[in-house]
């Protein structure tokens, strides 16, 4: 039993139990009654010698792992190259995700830029304009911080009801990454920003030269201009070899491949800021700038990419929480369709602006269930259900749901995207 010391005594004297008594745990591979051929014979593995080190100079995943992709909904978009894929959420743990799985959001494709010709520029409002190259940047005291990056249409497909079967596609445009980057202010103030300043204008190299409008005060609280992630270069597909990290705001802002800073002394209105990433409600008025992103929450385990497929007996729920205003210090957990909440456990690192992970442990009976979380944030504020969103937004949106979410689980362990009222 070595390998379940980790347990409460109560649970281990369960589990051991249950093996004494014989098919209460139905298949468990804790019962040693019968000589099982994976523990007395001699494995492959352990007969041949493995391949040695450098076998891939650059690691890749066991090839067990190879479901663990990111994966896009054909019908989403006309192209790939103006089109979204997603974070499989369901099959991660902790709070990182693994840069080969952040999801992946292109308005032109992947720009292909060689570092030594990049360039940053500031122009605008400012006393000096400026030119920066890689080499230059490098010069400039760094910071590291773990962030979210959630796109504002991050479920955006749910807000009619329940449409797509998975964690993955309902919540995986978001990915938390630890940024290595120079904060934005220090390059601000190294051009000068004049007092009439009161906006930026970001924009990236790539062929849709994305851009948009972000207001002097978050610009120089803790915006970073990024090079690395989760310790190595970023990845081409997030903006190598530079990209805006604007935390806690809607991923759009996040300009990837960023060439230009312009300073000025209002909003651009680019069309990311008005013909998207805006929402229209039912008397007719938009909801404009919404840059914040609100408290959510998703279990990822079980979901419908996730079934349970242990039968009856100890489960473990999990799942993640973030909010665009602080931390995330409480997540509760239903199993009922919320007559019930349960507190989860956190577990791992609680950072601002991060993505936070959740346990919540139980006995499942067998019986069907309606698994919901809902995050509290530090702010105080609390997730709310779809239908009190709807109340206020109407159904014309598609950004900022952040609307809770409900897997329904039948006795075989299956789960599947539902709405409850
Ligand atoms: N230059 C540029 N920056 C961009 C985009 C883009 O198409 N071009 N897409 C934006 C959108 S809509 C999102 S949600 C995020 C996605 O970041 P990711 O691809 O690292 O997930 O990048 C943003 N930055
Ligand atoms: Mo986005």
């Amino acid at each position: 039993m070595e390998h379940y010391k980790g347990l409460k005594p109560s649970r281990r004297n369960f589990l051991t139990g249950a093996a004494a008594v014989g098919g209460a745990l139905a298949g468990s591979r804790l019962s040693a009654q019968t000589a099982d051929p994976l523990i007395v014979n001699p494995q492959p593995w352990r007969q041949d010698l493995g391949a040695g080190v450098d076998a891939a100079p650059y690691g890749v995943p066991s090839k067990f792992e190879a479901d663990v992709i990111r994966r896009d909904v054909p019908w989403l978009t006309a192209d790939a190259v103006s089109s979204v894929n997603f974070t499989p959420l369901h099959a991660l743990d902790g709070i990182i995700t693994p840069n080969g799985l952040c999801f992946e959001r292109h308005h032109g494709g992947v720009a292909v830029i060689e570092p030594s010709e990049h360039r940053l520029m500031i122009n605008g409002l400012v006393d000096k304009e400026l030119v920066f190259t890689m080499e230059d940047l490098m010069r400039f005291p760094r910071e590291n911080h773990v962030y979210f990056l959630e796109c504002a249409a991050n479920s955006g497909m749910e807000w009619a009801g329940a449409q797509l079967n998975g964690c993955q596609f309902t919540h995986g445009m978001i990915h938390n990454v630890q940024y290595t980057g120079v904060p934005l202010r220090l390059l601000l103030e190294e051009a000068g920003v004049k007092t009439e300043g009161k906006w930026i204008m970001v924009e990236g190299a790539d062929a849709a030269g994305m851009n948009r409008s972000i207001p002097m005060e978050k610009a120089l609280d803790d915006c970073l201009v990024a090079f690395k992630m989760n310790g190595e270069a970023l990845r081409p597909e997030q903006g190598y070899p530079l990209r805006l990290v604007v935390p806690g705001w809607e991923g759009n802002m996040w300009v990837k491949w960023i060439r230009r800073i312009e300073v000025g002394d209002q909003p651009w209105h680019a069309r990311e800021e008005t013909s998207k990433y805006t929402d229209l409600l039912a008397n007719g008025v938009a909801r404009r700038f919404t840059w914040e992103m609100d408290a959510k929450s998703v279990i990822t385990s079980p979901s419908p990419q996730a079934p349970i497929t242990h039968g009856k007996g100890p489960l473990v729920i999990t799942g993640v929480a973030w909010s665009g205003r602080g931390t995330i210090p409480q997540v509760d957990v239903t199993t009922d369709g919320g007559m019930n909440w349960h507190k989860a456990r956190m577990s791992g690192p609680s950072f601002d602006k991060s993505m936070h992970r959740f346990y919540y442990e139980m006995d499942w009976d067998g019986a069907p269930l309606l698994l919901q979380s809902r995050a509290h944030d530090s702010t105080g504020y609390v997730q709310p259900t779809k239908d009190a969103l709807r109340k206020i937004r109407g159904e014309n949106s598609i950004y900022h749901n952040n609307g809770i979410q409900t897997w329904a689980i039948d006795a075989d362990g299956k789960a599947e995207n539902v709405e409850i009222s």
